[in-house]
């Protein structure tokens, strides 16, 4: 196992400015932490045979960006952290193939269109759980992986590696509060409060507002990502005054008129 790799490529990652990096063994997708897990086609090593670890990074969604969401705002952050992630994660795994581990990066989404997720709204790697299983933060009622950091305001991608490297160790406790904020916020009620694995999102309905707002350049959608209590970021942007999202509350005055502003220009 190597130790020197490991931190060969976090200083990799902090002279890129990637701010959360994890590490997990591809064997901790053989041993689920929770039914239903992923099946062995869309693990690691079911991907790219001979993996032994994988590596997660994210980046930030700035939360002042996703507060006026939907928007172009976070239309445009949207596609540039995607951007980010891609070719960062690229980046990793040339080095670590060019160091004699041969390794690949997974793309942050991978899908098409919306169209081809109304038919089947999975992908054929699920970054949340490889950042649950590289330690980065656990599940939330939302469908997000919450993170100590960021809340659900970050988005992953992974390398899968041959190189055997030092692991990180999954977050026991449940960083959700469960309020209940996203269910209430979700414009197409796609949110249940059921406990997991009962009740999940709607997907189609979540995938259908996607491909309304996509039309007018206001996709993601980021409502359940926003309202979210949970995360450090709050704290650093001042926002931590969840009243702020309350419309019938004097403190959502300033943000309401942000966001009308910014909602005025640049879309439909
Ligand atoms: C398909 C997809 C969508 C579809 C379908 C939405 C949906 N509800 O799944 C659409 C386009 C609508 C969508 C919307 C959004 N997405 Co999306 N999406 C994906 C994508 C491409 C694939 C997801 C997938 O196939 N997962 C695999 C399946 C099996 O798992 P699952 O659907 O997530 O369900 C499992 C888990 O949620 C878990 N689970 C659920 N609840 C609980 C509770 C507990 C206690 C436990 C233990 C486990 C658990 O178990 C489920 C079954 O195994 C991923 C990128 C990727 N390749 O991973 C991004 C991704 C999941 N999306 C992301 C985001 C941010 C969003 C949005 C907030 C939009 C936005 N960008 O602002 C919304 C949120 C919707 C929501 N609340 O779920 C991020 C999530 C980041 C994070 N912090 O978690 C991802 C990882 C993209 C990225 N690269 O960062 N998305």
């Amino acid at each position: 196992m190597s130790t020197i790799l490991r931190r060969q490529i976090l200083r990799k990652c902090g002279g890129m400015d990637i701010p959360l990096v994890g590490f997990a063994p591809a064997d901790r997708w053989n041993d689920p932490p929770f039914l239903p897990w992923v099946p062995e086609a869309f693990r690691p090593a079911g991907i790219f045979p001979g993996t032994k670890s994988v590596i997660v990074i994210g980046f930030p969604v700035s939360l002042p960006v996703v507060d006026t969401a939907p928007s172009i705002w976070y239309h445009e952050l949207y596609r540039t952290i995607n951007a980010e992630l891609d070719s960062c994660a690229y980046r990793l795994a040339t080095f670590l193939t060019g160091k004699g581990y041969p390794s690949v990066s997974i793309p942050r989404d991978g899908y098409g269109s919306i169209g081809v997720l109304k038919e089947k709204p999975v992908a054929f790697f699920s970054h949340r759980h490889a950042a649950y299983c590289a330690g980065l933060g656990n599940f939330g009622v939302n469908n997000m992986l919450l993170t100590p950091e960021y809340g659900p305001r970050v988005r992953f991608t992974s390398i899968l590696t041959t190189a055997d490297l030092p692991a990180d160790p999954v977050l026991g406790e449940p960083l959700c509060i469960r309020c209940m904020r996203c269910v209430t916020v979700c414009p197409v009620n796609a949110i249940h409060k059921g406990d997991y694995p009962q009740e999940l999102t709607d997907k189609k309905a979540c995938a259908a507002r996607s491909e309304e707002l996509f039309r007018r350049s206001l996709s993601p959608c980021g409502c359940c990502i926003k309202v979210c209590p949970v995360g450090k970021d709050r704290g650093q942007y001042g926002r931590e005054d969840m009243k702020m999202y309350d419309d019938e509350s004097p403190v959502s005055v300033p943000y309401r008129r942000i966001r009308d502003h910014v909602r005025s220009y640049g879309s439909k």
